[in-house]
């Protein structure tokens, strides 16, 4: 049985997928950890350790004491702060990184860790940007996803880890908020279309991003996990998507469901500039070829179970 270890368990990806883990593998085999602790079910549920992962000696304790055989690492800052505070990105980023493939050599464990689109820049092609691609992001996230996607590529080569990971589109769920990225609207809009009826967007209304509801992101960290290694191709990471909108298609979405609702645009030009140097949609057939990525949301299906969930939450 697996002895898996996530950090930055509190987080948007880690507060679903400890419980999704534990669902699949049993409670005491999945260790969640995060800088801070508070009282919800991924703290309650199994066994949670307080972890810096910039602090080497604590990660690599944790991993030992707990016998971990997969590291899962989340920790990290999002686009729009790390653009914000590039040097605290940096040493989070990259310090923690390094950190968790450290502690994976040493206790040769199974690896994780999510990229993101943010790798794109400019020079990229914008429409179905390919797995293998010109990576000259104009962000200091998307500086940080990759070196991470080069070390891991490292790790593999060097020390035989089994890395593994995804370049993640926009995420959007409706158990646990964003922080800090540019994709986050897609998820702040549903909130406030069912509490105000209205969301001014910090995106200009023709922006097109990739997203992914969070069902299907969870889902492909399992599937790409329980993988056959001979399948990957690529060790750095895979592009993967489940849809491309823009902020003004995504509304006119939600208005089905609820007639009222109104958007307009105030243009954040740090979010601004981020979208605009990452692709419109990127291309996720190498995922599907080499180990089946397959999705179950597109805008319409995460649209109506965005809206049917969240009221009943907030309602
Ligand atoms: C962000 O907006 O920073 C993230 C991402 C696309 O990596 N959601």
């Amino acid at each position: 049985m697996k002895r898996i270890m996530i950090t930055g368990a509190l987080g948007q990806i880690g507060s679903e997928l400890t419980l999704f883990m534990r669902k699949l593998y049993g409670e005491d085999h999945v260790l969640a950890s995060d800088i801070r602790k508070n009282d919800s079910d991924v703290v309650r549920s199994g066994p949670f350790e307080l972890l810096d992962v910039t602090d080497r000696k604590r990660f690599s304790e944790a991993a030992r004491t707990f016998q971990a055989d997969t590291i899962i690492h989340l920790a990290a800052l999002l686009s729009a702060v790390a653009e914000r505070n590039p040097l605290l990105a940096w040493h989070l980023n990259m310090g923690g990184l390094l950190n968790a493939l450290e502690t994976a050599r040493e206790t040769q464990s199974k690896f994780f860790t999510p990229s993101s689109i943010g790798v794109f820049g400019p020079s990229a092609p914008k429409i179905m940007t390919p797995q293998v691609t010109s990576l000259r992001p104009v962000t200091m996230y998307g500086v940080n996803k990759v070196a991470g996607e080069l070390l891991s590529e490292y790790y593999f080569h060097k020390y035989g880890v089994d890395t593994r990971g995804l370049r993640f589109p926009g995420l959007i769920s409706h158990a646990t908020l964003p922080g800090g990225g540019t994709t986050d609207y897609a998820v702040e809009i549903f909130y406030d279309a069912i509490l105000k009826g209205h969301y001014t967007s910090y995106l200009r209304k023709e922006t097109y991003i990739d997203m992914m509801y969070m069902p299907d992101a969870l889902q492909a960290i399992i599937d790409l996990m329980e993988a056959d290694p001979s399948t990957l191709k690529h060790r750095n990471a895979y592009n993967v998507t489940s849809m491309s909108f823009s902020p003004e298609e995504l509304a006119s979405e939600i208005k089905k469901h609820i007639p009222i609702f109104t958007i307009d645009y105030k243009m954040d030009p740090i979010r601004q500039g981020i979208a605009d140097s990452w692709p419109d949609c990127i291309d996720a057939s190498a995922a599907m070829n080499d180990w089946g990525f397959t999705v179950q949301y597109d805008l319409t299906k995460m649209t109506k179970d965005m809206i049917e969930k969240l009221s009943n939450k907030l309602t």
